[in-house]
């Protein structure tokens, strides 16, 4: 069982949330983004924040009852674009959202399992919290080349319990859609 300490940072997220949420303004360098309960399943993406700090990009995502069961087969891929001048994403950030499960950044070409590449050499940490039902990334920004602004892409997928597990995909917003760009 993995055991996740909440630090004031966490929670200022939270906080950031619901600021950030209502706001939106257009340089912010942390952004919020909700999606809907749509895919009747406990990785049920419901909201994304962006936090582009001085040396780390932190990617918490929520969702509707993310629990640690290896049933569940929960896991996602945050899709990160960070050069604006050459199209999609530069690197996929793809982890087990269940217990005992583990993470990778990785570089990739675009979207979809066949384009992602080799592992990115650098600092980066996912976290996950049931209490809160949040995974938490945290990306060194040196790891990802520095990059000016970013912007994300989520996809989240689950099984249910009879193993089946058409369907259960759920991206934020539309597929393969990016966030606004968030600058540090
Ligand atoms: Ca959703
Ligand atoms: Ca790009």
């Amino acid at each position: 069982m993995r055991t996740t300490i909440l630090s004031s940072a966490a929670l200022s997220v939270a906080a950031l949330t619901l600021t950030v949420s209502q706001l939106a303004p257009a340089s912010a360098n942390a952004i919020g983004v909700e999606d809907p309960a749509d895919i009747g399943h406990g990785v049920d993406l419901r909201s994304v924040v962006v936090d582009h700090r001085a040396d780390n990009v932190v990617v918490t995502t929520t969702h509707t009852n993310l629990r640690p069961s290896f049933r569940t087969g929960s896991a996602g891929a945050v899709y990160l674009d960070t050069d604006e001048s050459a199209a999609g994403p530069e690197y996929v950030f793809v982890g087990g959202y269940f217990d005992g499960t583990d993470y990778q950044l990785l570089h990739t070409d675009g979207f979809g399992h066949s384009l992602w590449g080799a592992p990115v050499d650098g600092s980066y940490r996912m976290r996950l919290d049931y209490a809160k039902e949040q995974v938490r990334m945290r990306i060194s920004r040196e790891a990802i080349g520095s990059p000016e602004q970013v912007r994300v892409a989520v996809r989240v997928s689950g099984t249910r319990s009879d193993g089946t597990s058409t369907g259960l995909v759920d991206w934020l917003g539309e597929p393969r859609s990016f966030t606004e760009w968030v600058a540090q």
